[in-house]
């Protein structure tokens, strides 16, 4: 369902990339060139049977391009999806940062990109794994990148581990199994020595690692970052990108069906909003901390493994950002984007947190190895909105040509220029003058020792399905891991978070639960924490409400939502019409699905294209289920992709519903009546009470009451 274009997708950054664009429509072939090419299907021989030349300039040429077409893929979130967009602020900041672009009212072109974590660039959008949210805003100050992660936290403290940790969760290196997934022994056997990674441990196995879409996920900057106003004053600062659509995930098995049904799920899902003008947005929150606080709280503010819970410091929402135009070309943009949180503007500043500071090297470091050499800044996608002006001069592909013979600083001859800022009185960046007074040395500071207590906090704040979902996912895990000491070994960091997931999980594997942390797990907490483990902190909150993805009542959206409609032989027009019509009023969308694509003709005689079938679609795709009214019922009954289709549904917790007639085909299904099953025949206000159903996302507790063996 198409949508009014509500906003206008030009910018200053799309009109920038506009100037690159080649368009074919209508031209002559060309050699890279511009020599018009006459035959391209036929290389140049000696005689008709004979041997190809070398001269054959215009084969070279293709097949040179052609064999260089791969650039390494990025060597952690390797596949990711992007879109342009805006983000405009709406509040007043500049008590706190000089920044122009999150002064009121200030709008800001921006490119997202999206990623999973492990996989391989051609592997699974619906692996379990964290999700990249990269932004990169192109302000009138130059490029910033807030190159965050869909979970708050993250699995180490430094930096110095980032290497082991990613080579852990790869494909093995001899037999490069398993891709994109963690559950193989590597991940756990690091992970059951790190007991720092207990907190990001229970967020990975939670559903944010399987979101329902790249759309209905939160975002965050992770670190602790400074705002830095006028007159040189910081405020710690942690971003958070809160979706208007909700944050919500799918179930595991049905995460795994996805990807045989549709790999590119998430892709083709914010390609197809987009271009539809179902733009995605997301509200920036700040939780803002004064520079005097920084040592009040039970936990370290530089720690990458701690949240500020919300209920502690509230997140205050400061603008909007809209995604509204889909890249014109994947490779130049989506592939090319090079992202840096070292690429910080006036206004903000980096804090000591050791994870962040680690990072400030690797990322321009991969950029000027992934896209080969220094100039990369230079491509379309890369460039700022505002000219860069210095003297940095040649390298490989270099593209932009320097006027003039002064190439250095200080000069008469250019007349000084370019000129710093603080020679003409102007503000450039400066970093934020914090004093420091140490020694040099290879250390961890004392409260980074907590490793557990906000693991509870978080297993703690979520409802009981939610704390399944995370026992199931760890059994699933761990069962597949083939050394018995891993398994027992993190299932006795479990234990120091909660004794019953400990104990859940103990069970699903079968073994007995360790009391006390495995001596190889100590030895390694020991090189960071000889006395560990050190008395924790009593934590600000037990429990944090935003930590679960519960939708609370009276809330939540049926916006963008897929309902599957579905047909045979005689199913009634005016029944699909008058929910379709309900559906779309929410602006959710119904898809037809028939046995063939093509012609459906309706009981009452009208017609419809249809483009999904049995064969080709799942219930995995879809948010809810319809079975419209008519005289399809005896058809309906002898399909078995249709009983396949709803028990499914039924079993990842849709709602489903059945039009005045249909309901025989309950009888021979596992579908049982339900607060998320409505017939038509019996349910009055079934499409209201569909729709608020639809609205919590799932009927979660129905999978505790049923299991259904498709
Ligand atoms: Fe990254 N990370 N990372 N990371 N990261 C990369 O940069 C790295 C970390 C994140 O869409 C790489 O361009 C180190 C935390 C995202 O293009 C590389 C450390 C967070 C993306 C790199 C971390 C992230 C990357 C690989 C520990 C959440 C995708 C390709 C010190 C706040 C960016 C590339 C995109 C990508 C290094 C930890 C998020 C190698 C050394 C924490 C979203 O430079």
């Amino acid at each position: 369902m198409k949508k009014e274009k509500k906003q206008t997708d030009e910018n200053q950054k799309t009109k920038q990339l506009q100037q690159q664009i080649t368009d074919n429509n209508g031209k002559v072939l060309t050699t890279n060139d511009g020599v018009p090419i006459y035959d391209n299907n036929n290389t140049l021989k000696a005689g008709e049977r004979g041997p190809s030349l070398q001269q054959d300039h215009i084969y070279l040429d293709k097949l040179m391009h052609f064999d260089r077409e791969r650039i390494p893929e990025r060597v952690v979130h390797a596949r990711g999806s992007g879109a342009h967009g805006v983000f405009e602020m709406n509040a007043d900041l500049s008590k706190y940062t000089s920044a122009h672009f999150l002064q009121k009212g200030v709008q800001t072109p921006v490119f997202v990109r999206f990623s999973t974590v492990a996989g391989f660039k051609g592997s699974t959008d619906l692996a379990r794994d964290v999700r990249g949210f990269s932004v990169k805003f192109y302000t009138e100050e130059g490029n910033y990148d807030l190159v965050g992660n869909n979970i708050p936290v993250f699995f180490i403290q430094d930096a110095m581990n980032f290497p082991d940790l990613i080579h852990a969760v790869k494909p093995e290196p001899n037999n490069e199994i398993p891709q994109a997934a963690s559950a193989h022994d590597t991940f756990w056997d690091f992970i059951s020595l790190m007991p720092e990674s207990a907190h990001m441990i229970m967020w990975v196995m939670s559903d944010r690692a399987i979101p329902r879409s790249l759309r209905m996920m939160e975002g965050f900057g992770v670190h602790t970052f400074k705002l830095v106003n006028a007159e040189g004053k910081g405020t710690f600062v942690k971003f958070h990108w809160k979706p208007r659509l909700g944050t919500h995930g799918v179930a595991w098995n049905e995460a795994q069906k996805i990807s045989g049904f549709n790999s590119d799920f998430h892709r083709q899902d914010l390609w197809e909003a987009i271009e539809n003008g179902n733009y995605p947005q997301w509200d920036l929150g700040m939780q803002l901390i004064p520079e005097e606080d920084e040592h009040s709280f039970s936990f370290d503010l530089l720690d990458p493994t701690k949240i500020v819970p919300e209920e502690v410091v509230p997140v205050t929402i400061v603008g909007t950002m809209t995604l509204n135009k889909n890249p014109e070309n994947f490779f130049a943009e989506t592939e090319q984007a090079a992202f840096d949180p070292g690429r910080v503007v006036p206004g903000i500043d980096f804090s000591n947190d050791p994870l962040l500071q680690g990072r400030i090297f690797s990322y321009m470091d991969t950029q000027n190895y992934r896209l080969g050499g220094p100039n990369f800044h230079e491509l379309p996608i890369n460039r700022s909105i505002n000219k860069k002006t210095n003297n940095q001069k040649d390298g490989f592909a270099r593209q932009d040509i320097l006027k003039g013979d002064v190439s250095y600083f200080p000069n008469s001859k250019a007349a000084g220029c370019p000129y710093h800022a603080m020679l003409k009185g102007e503000t450039g960046y400066q970093s934020h003058k914090e004093p420091i007074e140490t020694v040099k040395e290879r250390k961890r500071t004392q409260l980074f020792a907590d490793h557990f207590t906000q693991a509870r906090l978080f297993f703690q704040s979520q409802t009981s399905y939610e704390q399944n979902h995370i026992i199931n996912a760890l059994s699933f895990e761990l069962s597949k891991v083939n050394d018995p000491k891993i398994r027992e070994r993190q299932v006795a960091i479990l234990h120091q978070i909660d004794k019953h997931l400990a104990m859940q999980v103990g069970s699903n594997l079968g073994i007995s639960v360790p009391e006390q942390l495995d001596e190889l797990t100590l030895q390694f907490a020991r090189n960071n924490h000889p006395e560990y483990p050190l008395k924790p902190n009593k934590p600000e909150v037990e429990k944090s409400a935003p930590l679960s993805m519960a939708v609370k009542k009276g809330e939540g959206t049926i916006a963008t939502r897929k309902v599957a409609f579905l047909l045979d032989e005689g199913s009634s027009k005016a029944s699909v019409d008058a929910f379709k019509k309900a559906l779309e009023k929410e602006g959710a969308e119904a898809v037809l699905i028939a046995p063939h694509v093509g012609t459906f003709q309706f009981m009452e005689g009208g017609t419809e294209n249809i483009q999904h079938t049995y064969a080709t679609d799942a219930s995995v795709l879809y948010d809810a289920v319809y079975t419209p009214g008519g005289k399809a019922t005896e058809k309906l009954l002898k399909n078995p992709d249709y009983f396949a289709f709803i028990n499914e549904a039924y079993r990842h917790c849709k709602a489903l519903a059945f039009a005045e007639g249909t309901e025989d085909v309950l009888a021979q299904s596992f579908v049982e009546k339900d607060r998320g099953v409505f017939l038509e025949s019996k349910d009055k206000n079934w499409i209201s009470e569909m729709i608020a159903v639809m609205k919590e996302h799932r009927v979660w507790e129905r999978e505790e009451a049923r299991k259904v063996p498709v």
